[in-house]
């Protein structure tokens, strides 16, 4: 199995509803290390950047306002499969279809509002953990 780095955010609906650590236990619970993390006001311009891939799609704009609704919990996970167990923690986009004990069957209310962000491919994960972090902030082990 690849050892490998992913980016997770918890989003502002699920830091509001303060379950930063029941989120933490999980992907701890998985074997996923967190090797980085900080609490951040995004601004516009930076959740733009950020979802840029989705720019031309009709919830972008949605997308960007919920994203700066209030603070983000960011971090990187590094561990076996790390990309592909973190999005089978999260469970699927919409929460009406996440298998349930899923992070988003438990704690998202709507697509919009869905908890957590985790990269889709190995590739995107590197693209996106630069964009938060530096290398001497992450912290393998
Ligand atoms: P994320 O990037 O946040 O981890 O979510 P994802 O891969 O599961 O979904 P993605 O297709 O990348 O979409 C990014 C975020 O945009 C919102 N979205 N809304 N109304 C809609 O049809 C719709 N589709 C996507 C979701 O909040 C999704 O997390
Ligand atoms: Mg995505």
């Amino acid at each position: 199995m690849a050892l490998e780095r992913t980016l997770s955010i918890i989003k502002p609906d699920a830091v509001a509803k303060n379950v930063i650590g029941e989120i933490y236990a999980r992907f701890e619970k998985a074997g996923l290390k967190v090797v980085a993390a900080k609490q951040k006001q995004l601004s516009r311009q930076e959740a733009e950047g950020f979802y840029a891939v989705h720019k031309e799609r009709p919830f972008f704009k949605a997308l960007v306002e919920f994203m700066i609704s209030g603070p983000v919990m960011i971090q990187v996970l590094e561990g076996d499969n790390a990309v592909l167990k973190h999005r089978e923690l999260m469970g699927a986009t919409n929460p009406k279809e996440a298998a349930p004990g899923t992070i988003r069957a438990d704690f998202a209310d709507s697509i919009d509002a869905n908890a957590v962000h985790g990269s889709d491919a190995a590739e995107t994960a590197k693209v996106e953990i630069a964009y938060f972090f530096a290398e001497t902030e992450v912290h393998s082990r």
